[in-house]
């Protein structure tokens, strides 16, 4: 991926603001959500407007950042930096370097960087998925379940989304959700279905011979059993478990991804952009992935059409060789923000077609969820 875009000079950013109910409430070991406070931002150059969508959610609990903390980070620490350097015009490459003083706040980072590219990947004519890297544009789509307030239950929404075609299911575990709802979900549906569990840092090390009983059910993964800090940890765990290790919270960028493979920490890794401070660098993630032989997948985190469609330009690189979380737009909104939402067709999405991430938004539904925009000018 190198930086072959004519640069651009922004003329505005608007953060904006909605409230999307979710279809059906998600719980994992961390909450319950049921419904979405979802920060937008908007960039606009002279000619072009970009769109990025931030992935932090209603609360402080996945990881420390939390909606109205990103919104207050842009607003008083990036965005500032932003429009200083903005007298020069400006890559979307550069924005994670004039960005780095600011410590962390990688999902705020995320969506400024995702619509700073966007627009200027509109101004040069060029797609999200074509500078990324991307070489497929029909993605196998894998589905992650809540926990379900009982196995019955449980048992329905699987063989629903498997009725839908979904190519693979995640269940989400926690202590005491965790061998029986395998243990029913493979004896329901059989030995064949492409079936992992995410326990988003539920366990301790001690839990190794527990999360062990999970062998026999031939999981694809165990995702981010221990805390996101717990690296030897995880290859302690990964030295008493026969299923493979991922991760996903542990891993924010790119070092801490070599750093954990090289620990033995894990042997297949999630990208989620918003987690890693952007799409550039997740797609860095996935060059040390490869070269190290690690395979990724794509992860998600409740987004509507513009985050779901940035997600699918990263999923066609060739090292997502493990089908991801980038279901269809419905399995968690009832009507989506964009003109042209995310569909399953049997078992795989597709990558929208056009310059930028491709989406279009539906200006009037937008207007109707959103509460609050502020527009900030250089
Ligand atoms: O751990 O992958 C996770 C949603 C919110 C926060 C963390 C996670 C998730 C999911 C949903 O599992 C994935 C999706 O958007 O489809
Ligand atoms: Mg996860």
């Amino acid at each position: 991926m190198i930086d072959n875009l004519e640069p651009i000079t922004i003329r505005a950013i608007e953060l904006r603001r909605i409230s999307l109910p979710l279809v059906t409430p998600f719980r994992t070991s961390f909450g319950t959500d049921n419904s979405r406070d979802i920060l937008l931002v908007r960039v606009e150059t002279d000619s072009h407007v970009g769109w990025g969508e931030c992935v932090s959610g209603n609360d402080p609990l996945y990881s420390s950042e939390y909606v109205e903390g990103s919104q207050h980070v842009m607003v008083h620490h990036l965005i500032p930096r932003l429009f200083a350097f903005n007298s020069a015009r400006m890559s979307a490459h550069d924005v994670a370097h004039i960005l780095e003083p600011v410590k962390d706040h990688r999902m705020a980072k995320a969506a400024l960087e995702a619509a700073v590219l966007d627009a200027q990947l509109r101004a040069n004519n060029v797609s999200l998925a074509s500078h990324l890297g991307s070489v497929n544009e029909l993605i196998p789509s894998g589905v992650s379940v809540g926990i379900a307030n009982s196995i019955d239950e449980l048992v329905t929404t699987v063989g629903g989304y498997l009725d839908e075609g979904y190519a693979r299911i995640k269940l989400k575990i926690e202590p005491g959700w965790d061998i029986e709802p395998v243990r029913v979900i493979r004896q329901t549906f059989g030995d064949h279905i492409p079936l992992q569990v995410d326990a988003n840092t539920a366990f301790t090390r001690h839990d190794g011979p527990l999360l062990a009983q999970l062998d026999p059910f031939n999981l694809l993964l165990i995702e981010q059993p221990l805390p996101e800090d717990d690296v030897t940890g995880h290859a302690l765990i990964a030295k008493q478990v026969g299923t493979p290790i991922c991760l996903d919270e542990s891993i924010v960028s790119s070092l801490a991804a070599v750093d954990a493979i090289e620990r033995g920490a894990c042997s297949i890794i999630n990208i989620k952009a918003g987690r890693v401070g952007g799409y550039l660098e997740a797609v860095r993630i996935h060059d040390v992935c490869r070269e190290r032989g690690i395979p990724v997948w794509c992860g998600g985190m409740l987004e509507t059409g513009i985050g779901r469609a940035m997600n699918l330009a990263l999923a066609g690189l060739p090292n997502f060789t493990i089908t991801g979380d980038v279901s269809a737009s419905e399995r968690f909104w009832k009507k989506d923000i964009v003109t042209d939402p995310i569909r399953l067709e049997n078992g795989q999405v597709r990558l929208p077609k056009g310059s930028g991430a491709a989406v279009h938004i539906d200006q009037s539904f937008l207007n109707d969820v959103s509460t609050s925009a502020i527009t900030l000018r250089p």
